[in-house]
């Protein structure tokens, strides 16, 4: 057995940082990454042995938890029949239709492989659907590292981006215009000055990327009627909440709080693979049209629809469609908020969260953020010292404080409660 500080130094001689994809990498908290030998149910363990609770969930797509029984029996299933044949499958079209009779504003949708390519699909989508090139995205959301995405505001409100990543050339995002999500007279001016040239709009309803900010029922009504009124596409990134805050996802929240409401599109992944790699994006019938091989837009992909992915996902669908699903593992997470809460109010310390389904944050401060310039002024020192002390109590957090954590239906009520009772000693300790 190699420990973990092993793994780590035999990792980064063969793979980028020794990762492959840079948050495992705990730059932002410190320390040594975790090297994950298995799951079980809520739990995953190291390579040293050592148990943890699982918040990160793959980042979203374990809502029922490693292991779960009817899904891997879906996919032992599958794959004995086949990993991948490039050819069309009667899965796909399940699939295809459970999506869409979850979700009412899609009436069609586009199986791919990850959240980036679809994002990234769905931008493309946008621009030919619209003859328009520029598109609006928020400063702390993430929608995949597609170039054109991967980009900061600019110094000044009509300026468009400057790119985030070396290597995507300024021309690449002179087309993105990037806003400070919440704020609703940056919206105003941006249509006002260029609404006859947006393209779309794409944000995460529920902001993930930025540990867990809402956007507000004014901003999102006030995004809703400037797309509408100057024929630009709102497209949903709901890569991270889609039927993981709701059965519906975000756009289900949204639409009962705004009488009407519906995204122009949508994005999915992470819950609709369940652990295997697989995304969607999805439209009208209309909008979807104008894809190839039907339109003009082009789009393709060796894996997309996977049958042993689809097989995961259908099954994962399957099971957190039943009654009462989401009204317990809302619950479930609810409390946890409400612990860590509790207990940091017990120890002086200042902490807010909050949660939707199973999807929770928290922050060490006094309000929830409203955008990313306040969830990055928020305590970090303290974020990184709690993290570790919860890591060294066997409780798995996300390792940055600009991430969003994820309760399983495996979550057992005891694993809750010893989740907030690791908290309280660790804020005790002055974590
Ligand atoms: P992927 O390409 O990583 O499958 O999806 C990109 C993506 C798109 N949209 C949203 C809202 C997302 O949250 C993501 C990916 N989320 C990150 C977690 N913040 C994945 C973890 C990682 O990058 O390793």
């Amino acid at each position: 057995m190699q420990t973990n500080d092993e793994l780590f130094t035999r990792a980064q001689r063969v793979i980028p940082g020794g990762v492959n994809s840079p948050v495992r990498a705990f730059r932002a908290v410190g320390g040594t990454p975790r090297f994950i030998a298995r799951g079980q149910g809520a739990y995953i363990w190291d390579a040293e042995g050592r148990r943890y609770i699982d918040y990160i969930g793959s980042w979203g797509p374990m809502i029922l938890g490693h292991g779960h029984p009817a899904v891997l029996e879906a996919v032992q299933k599958a794959a004995l029949d086949g990993f991948s044949f490039g050819a069309p499958t009667e899965r796909e079209i399940e699939l295809a239709e459970a999506i869409v009779a979850l979700v009412p504003s899609v009436e069609q949708v586009r199986l791919v492989s990850s959240g980036t390519e679809a994002g990234m699909s769905a931008i493309r989508l946008a621009r030919g659907c619209t003859g328009r090139s520029k598109i609006v995205k928020f400063e702390g959301c993430y929608h995949g590292h597609a170039d054109a995405l991967l980009v900061k505001a600019g110094s000044g409100l009509a300026t468009f981006g400057h790119p985030t990543s070396a290597g995507v050339p300024a021309d690449v995002v002179k087309h993105t215009l990037v806003l400070e999500y919440n704020n609703l007279a940056q919206i105003d001016e941006a249509f006002a000055t260029q609404g006859t040239e947006i393209a779309c709009v794409i944000i995460e309803p529920i902001a993930g990327n930025m540990n867990f900010v809402r956007a507000s029922v004014p901003f999102m009504t006030r995004l809703r009627e400037l797309c509408t009124k100057h024929g630009a596409m709102l497209v949903f990134d709901e890569v991270m909440t889609g039927f993981r805050v709701a059965l519906g996802g975000a756009q289900s929240v949204y639409a009962k709080l705004i009488p009407g409401f519906k995204p122009d599109m949508s994005v999915f992944g992470k819950v609709i693979g369940g652990g295997m790699p697989l995304a969607a994006f999805g439209s009208t019938r209309e909008v979807m049209g104008q894809l190839a091989p039907l339109g003009p837009v082009y789009q393709a992909g060796t894996l997309s629809g996977n049958p042993v992915a689809t097989a995961c996902g259908l099954a994962t669908l399957e099971e957190i469609g039943k009654p009462g699903f989401f009204e317990a593992l809302s619950a479930s997470t609810r409390t946890l908020v409400a612990g860590l809460q509790g207990v940091a109010r017990d120890a002086g310390v200042p902490l807010v969260g909050d949660s939707e389904g199973g999807m929770f944050g928290f922050f060490f401060a006094r309000e929830l953020p409203q955008n990313y310039g306040v969830v990055m002024a928020t305590d970090k020192e303290r974020f990184n010292r709690f993290f570790h002390a919860m890591l060294d109590a066997g409780v798995y957090l996300a390792p940055a404080l600009y991430e969003a954590g994820f309760v399983s239906a495996a979550h057992s009520a005891e694993d809750i409660a010893a989740t907030v009772h690791a908290a309280a000693q660790a804020l005790a300790a002055k974590a």
